[in-house]
């Protein structure tokens, strides 16, 4: 009798939806009087064209139709910076549609996040979304406080610090493979004297971990290096909340992995294409004379004469900074030793 009046209920959704939804499919697309306007995209391979058009115009407060085609190989398509859109794969012969609303002028970018070519990383496109009002407004200027802060500190984020900085500095407590424990870390940092810097967000921001554990040893002379490194690991890991590390997580196997490798090892299946190898976050005597600020601005600008490529684009702050919190989760997270 339940499974009876479920298939009825099916029965009648789809009697209902069938015509809803063409409905709403009609307005959109065929209704010569609608002013929203259906923008077709097609992807291919960048070594094949990559997006047609790869550069559209909007006007702010207007509501258009992306509509997504593949003529090759299967795509994924993702618009960015901040707007949190994901349409999955695209398959050829296949479309993927959004209908959306730019508010303010600017400039959006879409892109793919499927591995598809050698070159799927330079596929890109742009959205323009002029205001109507002002409609030659130049862009307004961009403005990063926090790579601002590292041109004024002279720091050279577009060197490249495996290959250009050889006194990347290693101390020699770290040269051993020592596997660091979040956990352990975070029981301990409870009983330790932490610096007053140490205890700072924006202090570790800008700061080394290496750094960070001298500054710790200073104050705890008697506690043991290992769990000294403990903590620092734990200090670091604790300034992204699961939410935002789960969404880092998420990005980086779609867009960072490839070449970095699912678990930060440097070796997934693009690193051999690339003519550096790329990072290896996971390997911790390596990310312990790193910065965020610094990790951060080389994921939003890329390059350093290397086949990075810059996300800034793509990636709002707040979203490169979770990526950044996600890059120290694969130096430190727990691993059997
Ligand atoms: C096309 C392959 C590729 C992709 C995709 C890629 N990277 Fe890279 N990345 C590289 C290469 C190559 C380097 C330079 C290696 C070196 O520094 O020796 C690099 C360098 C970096 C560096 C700077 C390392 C340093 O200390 O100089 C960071 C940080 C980084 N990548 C993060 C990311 C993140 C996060 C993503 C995803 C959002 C990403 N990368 C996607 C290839 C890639
Ligand atoms: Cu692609």
């Amino acid at each position: 009798m339940k499974r009876e009046l479920l298939a009825i209920g099916i029965v009648i959704l789809i009697l209902i939806g069938l015509p809803v939804g063409v409905f709403i499919y009609n307005r959109q697309h065929t209704n010569p009087d609608s002013p929203e306007r259906l923008i077709t995209i097609q992807a291919a391979v960048p070594e094949a064209g990559g997006f047609q058009p790869s550069a559209i115009k909007v006007t702010a407060g207007e509501t258009v139709t992306l509509r997504f085609t593949s003529v090759d190989v299967t795509h994924g398509i993702a618009i960015g910076p901040g707007l949190g859109i994901d349409l999955g794969h695209v398959d050829p012969g296949h479309v993927q549609e959004v209908s959306l609303t730019f508010e303010k002028a600017g400039t959006y970018t879409f892109y793919c996040n499927t591995w598809c070519s050698p070159d799927h990383w330079r596929m890109r496109g742009t959205v323009d979304v002029i205001d109507p009002a002002n409609p030659d407004a130049a862009p307004s200027p961009y403005h990063d406080p926090i790579i601002e802060q590292l041109v004024e500190e002279g720091v050279n984020i577009d060197a490249n610090t495996t290959m250009d900085m050889p006194d990347h500095p290693q101390p020699d407590v770290l040269r051993f493979d020592q596997p660091a424990s979040i956990e352990q870390g975070h029981i301990l940092a409870a009983s330790l004297v932490i610096p007053t810097e140490l205890a700072d967000t924006e202090w570790r921001l800008t700061h080394t971990p290496i750094e960070g554990l001298a500054l710790l040893e200073n104050n705890n002379p008697s506690i043991s290096m290992s769990d000294l490194i403990n903590v620092i690991a734990y200090m670091w890991t604790s300034d992204t909340p699961p939410e935002d590390i789960q969404w880092a997580e998420e990005y980086y196997n779609k867009n960072c992995a490839a070449c970095h490798g699912q678990t930060g090892e440097g070796n997934g299946p693009a690193a051999d294409q690339t003519a550096q190898s790329p990072v290896a976050f996971a390997d911790f005597t390596y990310m312990f004379g790193m910065r965020s600020d610094v990790l951060y601005a080389k994921i939003r600008r890329g390059g350093m004469g290397t086949d990075m490529p810059n996300f800034g684009t793509l990636l709002t702050p707040e979203e490169t900074l979770r990526l950044v919190g996600y890059l120290w989760q694969l130096a430190f997270k727990d691993r059997p030793n």
